[in-house]
């Protein structure tokens, strides 16, 4: 069975774990968001590329989701010491290693699809990880301080900010003219099962299917096409996806979401338990629903998340 998911950081990464668990023989293709890619210190760091090649890998530093075990911070200190930042974006010494290797390859030629395949080579995620794009693509958050408009990159909304002030637009500078990398529209077209993890629909999920000629692949592959819901009982499993998802004037509830993605993507939809109230909504948009738990406690409960995608699949399967 060919699976194709479309995938943010730390919720596809920790889906993805259980996805293998669940279907060991499937071949499973990522297309991985790169809209939340930084440069820092002439360094490009790809943080959802890196998070399910760490999480998958045996890498991942388990309690953040994000970012290296047993991880030190002695370069960060010491670019702190000449006063050269920012201080906020947690780099460790180990994840330099990696930024390091994907810029110096960058710089040589390499796009980042052979680059992403190379850092791979070391890790075995289990996974065929594609970059949504060679291109560059990078996610803006438009806020307003002090009554003044402004664009911040994604990361400092994310990280520095913490969500903490309202997003006024979320744009995806640079989409507009990036193109699939090699292989995407090929395993979207070829896939047997196209999975959205519970993913940020907008920033993660919606950065992907904003690169002209996915969204179109996606709705029209073959295959059925099932959802996850990020959010349960009205609050996002984890991360800060409310904030974003306002600012494209989508409620934070199960349904609001899944209608967000709409008939023209989804074939089927999860939701959790507790908003079992939602799948007669769902329904009566024209987009199959079950409830079943959503939420990814550990290893088992995340495959029987990822068994109940793939049923819900060979169930609307045409
Ligand atoms: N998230 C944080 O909350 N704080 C950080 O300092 C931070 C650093 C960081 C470094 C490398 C990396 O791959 C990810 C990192 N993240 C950090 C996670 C990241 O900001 C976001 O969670 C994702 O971009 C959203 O998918």
């Amino acid at each position: 069975m060919r699976i194709v998911v479309l995938a943010g950081g730390i919720g596809g990464a920790r889906f993805l774990r259980g996805l293998k668990q669940a279907a060991p023989d499937a071949e499973i293709t990522v297309v991985g968001n790169t809209g939340d890619d930084i440069h820092l210190f002439g360094l490009k760091v790809c943080p959802d590329l890196d998070t399910v090649m760490y999480t998958l890998g045996g890498g991942i530093n388990e309690e953040q989701g994000w970012g290296r075990t047993d991880e030190s911070f002695t370069v960060k200190e010491e670019l702190a010491a000449y006063g050269v930042g920012p201080e906020w974006f947690g780099l460790g010494d180990r994840d330099f290693a990696t930024h390091i290797v994907r810029t110096q390859m960058l710089a040589a030629g390499y796009p980042l699809s052979a680059v992403t395949e190379a850092l791979c080579a070391r890790w075995q995620p289990g996974v065929r990880l594609l970059p949504m794009s060679d291109d560059r693509v990078e996610t803006h958050v438009a806020i307003e301080v002090d009554g003044e408009r402004r664009a911040v990159h994604f990361q400092e909304y994310w990280v520095k900010l913490r969500a903490s002030v309202d997003a006024k637009a979320v744009v995806p500078v640079g989409a507009e003219a990036a193109k699939p990398a090699p292989g995407v529209l090929e395993a979207v077209a070829e896939a047997d099962v196209i999975l959205f993890p519970p993913s940020n629909p907008v920033v993660s999920v919606g950065t992907i299917l904003a690169v002209p000629g996915i969204r179109e692949a996606v709705a029209a592959a073959g295959a059925p096409v099932v959802g996850l819901s990020p959010i349960v009982g009205d609050a996002p499993v984890r991360g800060m996806a409310d904030k974003v998802l306002a600012a494209v004037g989508v409620e934070s509830t199960a349904a609001a979401v899944a209608l967000h993605y709409g008939t023209g993507l989804l074939d089927g939809w999860l939701v959790d338990t507790v908003d079992a109230g939602a799948v007669a909504d769902v329904e009566a948009a024209g987009i199959p629903c079950r409830a079943v738990p959503l939420m990814m406690t550990d290893a088992d409960a995340t495959a029987a998340m990822a068994r109940a995608a793939l049923a819900l699949a060979e169930e609307v399967r045409g």
